[in-house]
């Protein structure tokens, strides 16, 4: 079964390779590069050309913004079937792109390459990439935490990579709908609106992208005035296990003045997210920091700290416990919105879906963390989805069945590297 089905997968990748870049899916849902997809695709190509998964990276960073920036999608061809596309945005100094970002993942992939191919291969391309991985870095630290807190803030739900996600409706709710784009939407053409997020998020997902549009996308201006702005505590925890990845690899190559500079960013980002431990929620909490206000919505960001951090389940034990209480209440691993909640919608997006990509952070969170046996679960339940739903975007974990895009890269890629790991 199990060479059937990454058989299967590196067929997909290889359907959806476009030379020098991956789409998400060939369907034409997403006819363009994605920052995360396209790094953890990266780790399904290293499973079986190992060129090809450094071209993707490269590829990516060639988009970076003079700014440090690397943007959430860069536009290489036909984009016609996707809404936004380049021509609303109208972003990128050379390369067509987006505006925004997603989360910072490059690094601790980039890392997995060096651990996968060794010293030999990787070398000259971790010399490449390490210098443009800083910049990216530290335009976190400074266009997103001006005022040094040590968290960095999203400004859009969809630098989250987690779109809809129930823990945004507040922050969302507050920003100006806009003129409805209800008719301009094409994601609806290739999967059931009733699993993708609602024309009320999207309506504000596009005023955001226009408000952005009008300040240049200017890093030092947009802080100030978005109308969203959100410290959440799975995107800093992907950041910080991204900055122990770039250390390691500043080290590799001698850089001691970056590995000085990473090791302040590991060391603050270390005390604002244990901060955001809440006792009596037994949770750790994302803050909206235009209110000021902690955000209680239980999603599947808050268990990332086990990805960042080795310590987190001796530290927080409740954490691992809440996670059990959710798989008690589901048939397959792991829904991304606390089960059981009035918002939990098993097969809308991000509001209770499992995603492979999240759930490979788990199981490498739990394992380092002394939980083999739970990471076993999830493993065990991720290659089961798609052995019977198929390579689909998401997927129902009350059922399995498969939901969103079709013959996915990142389903694909996930199952080339999760049916390669031991258990
Ligand atoms: C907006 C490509 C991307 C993923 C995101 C996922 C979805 C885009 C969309 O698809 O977002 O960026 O149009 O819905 O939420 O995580 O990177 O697969």
């Amino acid at each position: 079964m199990t060479t059937d089905l990454t058989e299967a997968a590196i067929a997909i990748l290889r359907a959806n390779d476009r030379g020098d870049h991956t789409v998400p899916t060939s369907s034409g849902l997403y006819p363009a590069q994605w920052n995360w997809d396209s790094c953890l695709v990266a780790l399904g190509f290293a499973e079986f050309d190992p060129d090809r998964a450094w071209t993707e990276i490269e590829t990516l960073f060639d988009g970076q913004w003079p700014d440090g920036m690397v943007p959430h999608i860069l536009f290489h061809g036909d984009d016609s079937s996707y809404f936004p596309n380049a021509a609303i945005w109208q972003a990128g100094p050379g390369q067509r792109s987006s505006g925004i970002t997603q989360p910072p993942v490059a690094a601790t992939i980039i890392r997995h390459l060096f651990e996968r191919f060794g010293v030999q291969r990787s070398r000259p391309h971790i010399r490449l990439l390490a210098p443009k991985l800083l910049a990216w870095h530290r335009w976190f630290y400074t266009a997103r935490d001006p005022d040094g807190t040590g968290l960095v803030a999203i400004l859009h739900p969809w630098e989250s990579g987690m779109d809809n996600s129930p823990v945004w409706d507040a922050a969302l709710a507050a920003v100006e709908p806009g003129p409805s784009v209800a008719h301009l939407r094409r994601d609806t053409a290739f999967a059931d609106a009733a699993v993708r997020p609602t024309a009320a998020e999207y309506d504000r997902y596009i005023n955001l992208v226009l408000a952005f549009r009008a300040e240049g996308y200017r890093a030092d201006r947009l802080y100030g005035m978005a109308p969203f702005r959100v410290a959440d505590v799975g995107f800093n925890a992907m950041l910080q296990r991204a900055n122990r990845d770039l250390r390691f690899l500043l080290d590799m190559i001698d850089d001691t003045a970056g590995v000085a500079e990473v090791d302040r960013m590991i060391s603050n980002t270390r005390a604002a997210l244990e901060a955001r431990w809440d006792q009596a929620e037994g949770f750790y909490l994302s803050v909206d920091t235009r209110t000021g206000q902690a955000i209680r919505q239980p999603g599947i960001g808050g268990l990332l700290p086990l990805y960042a951090d080795p310590m987190t389940a001796s530290r927080h034990p409740a954490l691992i416990t809440r996670l059990e209480r959710w798989l008690d209440q589901v048939e397959i691993a792991v829904p991304s919105f606390e089960p059981g909640r009035p918002e939990f919608e098993p097969r809308r997006y991000w509001r209770g879906p499992i995603w492979l990509v999240v759930n490979w952070m788990l199981i490498d969170g739990l394992k380092r963390n002394g939980r083999p046996d739970l990471a076993r679960r999830i493993r065990r339940d991720s290659l089961a989805v798609v052995a019977r739903s198929g390579f689909r975007e998401y997927f129902d974990p009350t059922t399995g069945e498969g939901l969103g895009g079709t013959d996915f890269s990142w389903t694909a890629a996930m199952v080339l590297l999760l049916a390669g790991l031991k258990d």
